[in-house]
């Protein structure tokens, strides 16, 4: 039988994807972040997200508020859906760090055809990760399924333990 998911942390880059002149946030980007953010929406669970607490850039909290409200968030998840983006979100990558040293599970969202560090790659040998590679749209079927598969490990580790 499936877990169901309690709460989830989105992370993706948010800084780069706000016009400092006009304050919009980047069209495309912020199309495909709703589309996850609603999926997880209608499953009704807790959806941690900085992007739509924020309000999107329109009202950007101070570091000293939401760094250590990220990693509180992000260790309170049963699992953490990250976009390392390329070029790099500088705070995402420190998210997946803070992620995979607690061994929260993740699934790493990443784009065919883009450059990401090596370090994002290897990261499956030391934490419970999985990495889906998207051309187009993020099917939401696989990342159910990608989630499905690293809760199920997780509880056949701590059965074991
Ligand atoms: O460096 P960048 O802004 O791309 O980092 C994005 C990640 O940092 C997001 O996943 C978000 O959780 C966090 N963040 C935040 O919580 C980032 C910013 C802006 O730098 C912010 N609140 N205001």
């Amino acid at each position: 039988m499936s877990k169901k998911i309690e709460a989830v942390f989105i992370a993706a880059p948010f800084w780069s994807y706000v016009n400092k002149e006009t304050g919009e946030f980047d069209g495309p980007a912020f199309t495909s972040l709703s589309r996850i953010l609603e999926h997880f929406d209608n499953q009704g669970c807790v959806v941690y997200n900085a992007h739509r607490r924020e309000k999107w850039g329109q009202a950007f909290m101070e570091p000293s508020e939401f760094t250590p409200l990220d990693y509180e968030q992000i260790c309170a998840s049963d699992v953490i859906v990250a976009l390392p983006g390329s070029p790099a979100s500088p705070g995402t990558h420190i998210e997946i760090g803070w992620a995979s040293a607690n061994k929260v599970p993740m699934v790493l969202i990443l784009e065919a055809g883009k450059e990401y560090a090596g370090l994002l790659m290897g990261l499956d040998k030391l934490a419970p990760v999985r990495t889906l590679m998207v051309d187009g749209d993020l099917d939401l079927e696989l990342l159910d399924r990608a989630i499905e598969e690293l809760l199920l490990a997780a509880s056949d580790r701590q059965s074991s333990t």
